[in-house]
Formats: C-alpha cells, structure tokens, sequence
C-alpha cells in the first residue's frame, strides 16, 4: 500500500534502524543522515519515513510531510552552518535524472561553491 515499509527498500531499512546511518536529525514524520558517498562537506539526505518513491508521489499524497522534508533541508543547512554561504536541495527524480534509491529523498549540499547548471 502507498506510504508502507517496503521489503527491498534502503531506506525504509535506516528508518526502522536496520541499515546503519549516520542520522542528524530525526523528527517523527523525517530521518536526515549523512550521505554515504558525499558530493561536499555537507551532503546529507532528508526523508520522509513513509515510503514513495519519489518527491512528486511524496508531495501528491502527503503534501505535509513533503513540507516537512523542506523544512528539515532547511534546519539541517543550518545546524552545519551553510545556510549563510548557500547550499542546494536536490530532488533527483527518475533514473534520467540520476535518481538511484527510490524512495524520497532531498540531497542537501553545501560548504563549497556550487556550480550551475548541475551536471
Ligand atoms: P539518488 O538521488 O537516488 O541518486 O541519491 C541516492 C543517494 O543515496 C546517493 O547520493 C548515495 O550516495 C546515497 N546512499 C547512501 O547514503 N547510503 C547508501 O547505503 C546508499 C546510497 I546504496
């Protein structure tokens, strides 16, 4: 069912704690963690605990907890003290777009210049 755990999702597992994760933040609708693989100093995923997988199904279905996740983007450039110098959130959404885990997620990245466009 929409927004269910998914047996073979990645990050339903760090949300139930299964998979290890560097979590930031954590707030009962959202889980922010250290990406594994980062792209700049700061670089850490914000996602919603209900599973859909992508932002446009998240945002269709769960409006609230989409703004959540901006907000969470938000306290999290903050806590790490880029929001002054600026940073990016990204939501890659579909394979074409570079989206590799499918299961919402906002890329938050910052403490480097960033170019655009993006590759
Ligand atoms: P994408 O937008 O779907 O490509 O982003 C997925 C991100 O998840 C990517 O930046 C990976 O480095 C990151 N990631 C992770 O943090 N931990 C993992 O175990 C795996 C991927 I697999």
């Amino acid at each position: 069912m929409a927004g269910e755990p998914q047996a073979d999702c990645l990050f339903c597992k760090i949300v139930a704690g299964e998979v290890p994760a560097t979590v930031v933040r954590e707030t009962p609708t959202t889980v922010a963690f250290r990406d594994i693989n980062p792209q700049a100093p700061t670089h850490v995923l914000v996602i919603p605990r209900v599973h859909y997988p992508d932002a446009a199904s998240l945002a269709a279905a769960e409006p609230a907890v989409a703004a959540d996740v901006l907000r969470e983007a938000a306290q999290v450039a903050a806590e790490d003290k880029v929001d002054a110098g600026g940073y990016r959130v990204v939501f890659n959404t579909g394979a074409g777009a570079g989206q590799t885990v499918f299961h919402a997620h906002a890329h938050v990245l910052g403490g480097r210049g960033l170019q655009w466009p993006p590759g």
